[in-house]
């Protein structure tokens, strides 16, 4: 008991008061410490579980190349549209090949060929669309649909 004294400074009153209470029903006192103890262990755990949640979401990130940005170029036969922009702007795929097509803008666009060869219809924003290459090799250029200037080119080989 003395020891407990001696350890808390920074309150006197209060845990001297605390201390007195204890000290009147020993079971119920080592009750009240054994709960607070569960308490900062539950308080502890969850801290460590958050910091490990962390953790392997920037390692999840990383190990997608670190950063948004590299996910386009990570990530086989996607193209990522981002601030009105294809990414990569010209890719090269065999023949038939499904592509993912991820719209990380707000607004809706769309992966239209010139000549009308594939079309994903429009993907809305944070959306994600797929089509198919066309499957007679050569040099296909796309906008789209709603915003004309945004131009890529898919190269069939
Ligand atoms: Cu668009």
């Amino acid at each position: 008991m003395s020891n407990e004294r001696v350890r808390s400074t920074g309150h006197p009153d209060q845990e001297g008061g605390l201390e007195t209470a204890f000290a009147e029903n020993p079971a119920r006192a080592a009750a009240g410490r054994w709960r607070l103890m569960a308490i900062l262990l539950a308080a502890l755990i969850a801290t460590v579980g958050v910091a490990l949640g962390y953790a392997s979401a920037a390692a999840s990130t990383g190990g997608a190349g670190g950063g948004t940005s590299a996910i386009s170029t990570n990530l086989q036969n996607t193209v990522v549209i981002k601030n009105f922009a294809y990414g990569p702007a010209t890719m090269t795929v065999a023949p038939g090949t499904k592509i993912t097509v991820v719209n990380q803008d707000r607004a809706p666009h769309t992966m239209t060929a010139v000549n009308k060869s594939f079309d994903t219809g429009t993907i809305a924003g944070g959306q994600r669309g797929e089509m198919t290459a066309p499957t007679t090799p050569g040099t296909y250029p796309y906008i789209c649909a709603m915003h004309p200037s945004m131009t890529g080119t898919l190269i069939v080989k």
